[in-house]
């Protein structure tokens, strides 16, 4: 029988469980499928831990998220097509979620699938090999308890272990004698401790946009944004400025490049992540920049060189768990016989293409709707239930100009579910007054 192993159990891992498993309920013959998770549950980053550095085992945290993070984007870019918020909560819920109810939400569609069985948890994988001879893999994982190696066969290996875990940690001149203290986003977990600081941030994505908001939220004194290439340019609050790249520190002062300085108390890089893949042997390791088309993986996640081996959830995120699940599908129905992959020539055309069209946009809206493309070419392909992608794109739309407009106040609209129509309730607290982050204060009528 076919052995297929998964590496990861967050939101792409579980959505491959749930592909199989869906095909299974409709009686087909799945494959023998083993998933190996390092951490001690499933829900990859939306799994919290307190833990930063080193876990117990000395395994690196995997855990990037934080505490009172909210979603950063509209809960109906990401509904699943086959498991709405209104299934699992009974009752539509307001679009921008805390973490502990996404997560939960994430966790009711395993749960009803049953696919926990199927996890090795505590067991990180240490090492992966193809043999040409046998056309088989040789997955060396770690039993972490047991502190035990050991290694099986498998026909297909699918990674799912995530990317925006490994910090892309740049150093300034005077750090080292910068009297506070330098974290890079990874390592930030609650906002509570830069209360009446002056906070310095590094960096103009989402983490920086959003770690800054959360610090503002609960008290911070100040928020200074430094840009490498240009500023995010919303209408922050008048405690916020964005100042030109840091030059250099010294005990207690960060110099910017157009000559002004600020007295901080903390230095916060939000300076991304990188892809990292140190169990790969160095002919099937991904290597690759954040972006929308990956190098090297054929429709977004077959390994050129070797289509036996998979990769999901790998791109720069708008869409995330309905296309981990479109991607899911599409590699359950390759592994199963159901869909052909074509020869390493048309494979490497491919990811040209994909290549290509990305760079002939020119602003977000763009990357929206390739990203909107993308999903829909795979759905159409598999049986994963259609859904209105246009409509996605819509709801993504909507949350831009909303964020143009109030960038503190974007959470408390509302956007419509494509998967039931409906449009979500607003949320009972305006975001920037709802300190409790909790399921139980985000639930209340
Ligand atoms: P991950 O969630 O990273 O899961 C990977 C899993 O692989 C983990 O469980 C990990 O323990 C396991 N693993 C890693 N290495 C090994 C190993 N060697 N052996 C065994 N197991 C291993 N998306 C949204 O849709 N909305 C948001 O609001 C949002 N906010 C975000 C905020 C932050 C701070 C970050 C960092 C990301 C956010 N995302 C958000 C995007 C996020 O990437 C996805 O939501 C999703 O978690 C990606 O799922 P994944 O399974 O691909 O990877
Ligand atoms: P991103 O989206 O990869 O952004 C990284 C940011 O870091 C970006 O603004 C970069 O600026 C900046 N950067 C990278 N290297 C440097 C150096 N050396 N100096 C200054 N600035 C630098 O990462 P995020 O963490 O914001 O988001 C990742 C995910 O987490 C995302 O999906 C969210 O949902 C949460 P650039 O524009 O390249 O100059």
């Amino acid at each position: 029988m076919t052995r297929v192993a998964i590496l990861g159990a967050g939101p792409s891992g579980l959505a491959q469980l749930r592909a199989f498993q869906s095909a299974a309920a409709k009686g087909e013959e799945i494959p023998e499928i083993v998933c190996y998770e390092k951490q001690d549950n499933w829900g990859g980053l939306w799994n919290y831990t307190w833990r930063t550095g080193v876990d117990e085992y000395g395994e690196p945290v995997h855990c990037s998220m934080y505490r009172y993070l909210w979603s950063n984007g509209p809960k109906e870019g990401l509904e699943f097509a086959d498991y709405t918020f209104d299934e699992h909560f009974g009752k539509d819920l307001a679009s921008f979620p805390p973490r502990e109810v996404l997560f939960d939400y994430i966790e009711g569609r395993v749960l009803k699938a049953d696919v926990r069985k199927f996890i090795k948890f505590q067991t990180a994988v240490r090492h992966v090999t193809y043999n040409d001879d046998t056309g088989m893999f040789s997955v060396t994982v770690h039993d972490l308890p047991n502190d035990r190696e050991y290694t099986e066969e498998f026909d297909n290996v699918i990674c799912a272990t995530g990317h925006f875990s490994t910090p892309n940690v740049p150093e300034y001149k005077g750090f080292d004698v910068f009297g506070g203290r330098v974290l890079h986003a990874h390592d930030f977990r609650d906002a509570l401790e830069f209360k009446d600081k002056d906070i310095l941030i590094i960096g103009t994505s989402y983490s920086a946009e959003d770690i800054g908001s959360q610090c503002w939220k609960y008290g911070c004194k100040s928020v200074t944004v430094s840009h490498r290439t240009a500023p995010m340019g919303y209408k922050w609050p008048d405690n916020w400025q964005e100042v030109p790249i840091l030059t250099h520190m010294d005990k207690d002062t960060a110099y910017f490049k157009d000559g002004t300085s600020k007295k901080v108390d903390a230095v916060i890089l939000c300076t991304g992540y990188v892809h990292s893949f140190p169990f790969m042997e160095e002919s099937l390791k991904l290597r690759t920049a954040n972006r929308l088309a990956t190098a090297d993986l054929y429709k977004g996640v077959f390994w050129v060189d070797n289509p036996k081996l998979s990769y999901l959830g790998m791109q720069d995120q708008w869409f995330t768990f309905n296309m981990f699940d479109a991607q899911a599908w599409y590699v359950r129905d390759v592994i199963m016989g159901k869909i052909d992959v074509p020869d390493r020539d048309a494979r490497a055309a491919d990811v040209v293409e994909r290549v290509a069209r990305e760079d002939a946009g020119e602003d977000d809206y763009y990357a929206i709707r390739y990203q909107g493309d993308y999903v829909q070419e795979l759905i159409d392909e598999t049986d994963y239930p259609s859904f209105d992608v246009e409509g996605a794109n819509q709801a993504f739309f909507e949350w831009k100009k909303n964020k143009k407009k109030d960038i503190m106040a974007f959470r408390n609209l509302s956007h419509k579910s494509v998967m039931t129509g409906k449009q979500a309730p607003p949320h009972h607290t305006p975001w920037k007054d709802c300190l409790d982050d909790s399921m139980e204060d985000y639930l209340k009528a």
